[in-house]
């Protein structure tokens, strides 16, 4: 089989290096954006930035009327030591502003009566329905102050029975009627440190809206796609049975989009589910579209671009759904579910995703991410110079004695998986991609695209700051992507004392979730399988009886095109070029490499071609190695199905997440042949080893999943009742697979299961009339 060839790495760096203009942000002002009237004396900060390479660039400071500004060379505002967020340690921040210190509220338990601090109060005082005294009920802001843009201001003040997203971010009691949450995005093309920072600076209670228009990032200066002027986009926290509406408006000139709720099930509200050219039309430059759904299952999920690659240039944020305490089977495990405790991983580039797509050869070749970043933040050290940013790094506070639920998203779109680990804290894992588990206690969690996990924090080591550390694994290794972030006790000290970890000597992994060797089919101590986590809901019957309704074996892998057979004439096959070797390759799912249709077939399948469709056992007549078409799987209403995914791709290093909309499924085994004179494991092999009853399938209390990574080299089996009826696509989440076909749809019952088409529902494609001249 093929291998990327990973040689190359260095010579394409350099082009990489000297292509990369740097612009640091010198904080240094006074005069913040600040919340409320309450709000402590304004904090500053005029951002500013210069250039790294000396004078290539002229400084965008305007005014530098100081002759202390007169430091503000390359030299002055980088630093080689990692030294975090030095603008923003305890002199300059006394009212610790940019500490995540303050939930807008304590949603967790509804009553508390023990003495001392609140959750997480530590550092500021906004005091938003939040403090030691939580039976205070929450004084909501008005929606008049949010920064909506006025035509979701104009709705908001139209119709009084919307709420706001910081009413909505609320704690959820039983018994409390349902709220119809309201959300207006404002998508559009944006810049990371623009002149915004000299008006103001993003603060930390700004994870549900912001009211500061200024984007740092990593302190590297690049144009991007964002919603709301926020990186990450605004969060909706909502309570479970909760209305959600959200008017996305779509400013980005020249460019369609979509918005998927990931994690969320959309039952009724299929045509909600964000999928261009499957369950919508793309919404057009200056369009509206209005998504309505039910927060229908709680957990913690996101939101992203399913259009294209702009997800990775900024479209995305998350989503919690919370439930009453004696909803969640592990809510007798913590004291607190702070909205401000949301761990949102991204990686970042320090160029449009476009321009890694289909990629290079010799410039900046590949896909990899510069660095990662935690809720939009981090600092970036450029590997040339050792030049760091001083942007602030994100700080979750916690108060001495308390316990608290965090929830982490891996929305990377690279093909790294994620590396978590916080200094000197065991993690009590709760759940998957929304789905409570049985406790389980690890050191370092390692997810990929589109997972999430929610675990609790004992707040018991001796009061201080603590080093959190994301890697980037697998590709990521080339680069040695990371970003760190603080964990900090309340009334103690804004930075850790111990060094800064690094790639290399990172912190100590302990017991690791989702290790990469994919040894899943024993207990084992040193690690803990996805596999192997209990679910802590009971699991349907139906799922567990021996032979499922449907059984689908899925292999993927990847075609490797030679020049001459890509470049013939009268076709324009797409390829990617990947990283290493710059290889040129699509995706294949059984053999199938996946086209969107001209027009969604939710709403027009009318207007599709039969012949567009087609699936493993349905392939079109000479449809060759590179068989381009709509891969779909037609299944029964509630039949219990069971997919059986392949990786014939067996790249060392590279796993592949596969998300399933509109479902979460339970993952009944994962693992690697158990024929050692098997090298690679194929679809034959694995029709073979299941034949043989020797593919791994456990049943007690399989945990459940919306997405899951194929060990490389390896299987995974999965099952869930296919009773909600649709169009959902079922793919791998890395980003760049996505555009190369690695896709198929599942499509659940008939058209006569569905709700009807919602009226002046939007239409779409080909407009091919006969041609008249006269
Ligand atoms: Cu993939």
């Amino acid at each position: 089989m093929y291998l990327f060839n990973r040689t190359g790495l260095s010579a394409s760096n350099m082009h990489h290096r000297n292509s990369l203009k740097f612009s640091l942000l010198a904080l240094l002002l006074l005069g913040v954006c600040t919340l409320g009237a309450s709000e402590p004396a304004a904090k500053a900060a005029k951002s500013s930035a210069t250039s790294a390479s000396a004078g290539s660039q002229p400084a965008r400071i305007k005014k530098q009327s100081e002759a202390t500004r007169d430091q503000s060379t390359s030299a002055a505002w980088w630093k080689q030591e990692l030294v975090p967020s030095q603008s923003f340690s305890d002199s300059s921040d006394p009212n610790g502003f940019f500490s995540s210190s303050h939930g807008l509220l304590q949603t967790h338990p509804p009553l508390y009566s023990g003495g001392g601090g609140g959750g997480g109060s530590g550092g500021g005082s906004l005091g938003v329905g939040f403090g030691p005294d939580i039976t205070e009920p929450p004084r909501y802001t008005p929606a008049s102050v949010l920064d909506f843009d006025t035509r979701g201001l104009d709705e908001l003040r139209r119709n009084p029975l919307l709420s706001s997203p910081e009413e909505c971010a609320r704690a959820c009691r039983e018994g409390d009627p349902p709220k119809t949450c309201y959300y207006h995005f404002t998508a559009e093309l944006y810049t990371v440190l623009g002149a915004a920072c000299q008006v103001c600076t993003p603060n930390a209670t700004n994870t549900v809206w912001s009211h500061c228009q200024c984007v740092l990032a990593d302190g590297v200066e690049r144009g991007i796609l964002s919603v709301n002027r926020m990186i990450p986009g605004p969060s909706i926290q909502v309570c479970e049975g909760d209305k959600v509406v959200i008017d996305v408006h779509n400013m980005m000139d020249g460019l369609e989009l979509t918005i998927h709720w990931h994690g969320l099930w959309q039952r009724g509200t299929q045509y909600s589910d964000g999928v261009p050219m499957l369950t919508q039309c793309p919404i057009l430059f200056g369009n509206t579209f209005r998504y309505q759904w039910i927060a229908g299952n709680a957990g913690t999920h996101f939101w992203h671009a399913h259009t294209g690659l702009q997800k990775i240039d900024g479209i995305y944020g998350s989503i919690v759904v919370r439930q009453p305490p004696s909803a969640d089977p592990n809510s007798h495990l913590y004291d607190y579910d702070l909205t401000t405790h949301v761990m949102l991983l991204s990686d970042w580039l320090h160029e449009d995703a476009m321009e890694r797509f289909p990629g290079r050869l010799a410039a900046n070749t590949g896909q990899d991410p510069e660095t990662l970043l935690i809720n939009g933040k981090g600092q970036f050290q450029d590997p040339n110079t050792g030049y760091r940013t001083n942007t602030p790094l994100e700080t979750f506070t916690i108060t001495p004695g308390r316990r608290y639920r965090f929830r982490v998203i891996n929305s990377l779109a690279s093909v790294c998986p994620a590396q978590l680990t916080i200094q000197g804290h065991p993690l009590i894992l709760i759940a998957t991609d929304g789905e409570p588990v049985h406790p389980v206690v690890v050191n370092t969690i390692i997810s990929f695209s589109g997972e999430r996990y929610d675990f609790v924090i004992n707040a018991e080591q001796p009061v201080g700051a603590y080093w959190i550390q994301a890697r980037g694994l697998g590709e990521c290794g080339n680069k040695r992507v990371q970003q760190l972030a603080i964990l900090r006790y309340a009334r103690g000290p804004y930075q850790p004392t111990s060094q800064a970890p690094t790639y290399d000597v990172g912190l100590p992994q302990g017991v690791v979730l989702n290790p990469l060797d994919a040894i899943c089919n024993k207990p084992r101590t040193d690690a803990v399988c996805v596999n192997q986590l209990k679910n802590a809901k009971q699991v349907d019957e139906g799922i567990l009886q021996k032979r499922p309704d449907v059984k689908i074996f899925l292999p993927f892998r990847f075609l490797f095109y030679r020049p001459e057979e890509l470049f013939q004439a009268h076709q324009y096959n797409r390829f990617l070029v990947a990283p290493g070797g710059g290889d040129h390759v699509i995706s294949l799912v059984d053999e199938i490499s996946f086209t969107f249709p001209p027009s969604p077939p939710i709403s027009q399948v009318e207007d599709i071609p039969p012949e567009q469709f087609c699936n493993g056992d349905n392939k079109p007549a000479n449809c060759g190695r590179n068989c381009m078409c709509t891969h779909k799987v037609d299944i029964p209403l509630n039949a219990v199905v069971e997919v059986v995914l392949v990786d014939e791709v067996q790249q060392p290093n590279l796993s592949h997440p596969f998300h399933l909309h509109g479902y979460a499924f339970n993952v009944i085994g994962m693992g690697r042949s158990p024929d050692t004179n098997v090298k690679k494991i194929n679809l034959k092999h694995a029709l073979d080893l299941d034949r043989r009853g020797l593919l791994n399938r456990q049943f007690n209390l399989p945990p459940s999943k919306d997405t899951i990574a194929v060990p490389n080299n390896g299987y995974v089996v999965f099952r869930f009742r296919a009773d909600n009826p649709g169009y959902w696509l079922f793919h791998c989440h890395f980003l760049f697979h996505i555009v190369i076909g690695m896709n198929l749809v599942l499509h659940v019952g008939t058209q006569a299961d569905l709700p009807p088409v919602p009226p002046n529902f939007p239409r779409c494609g080909d407009f091919l009339p006969p041609i008249d001249l006269h």
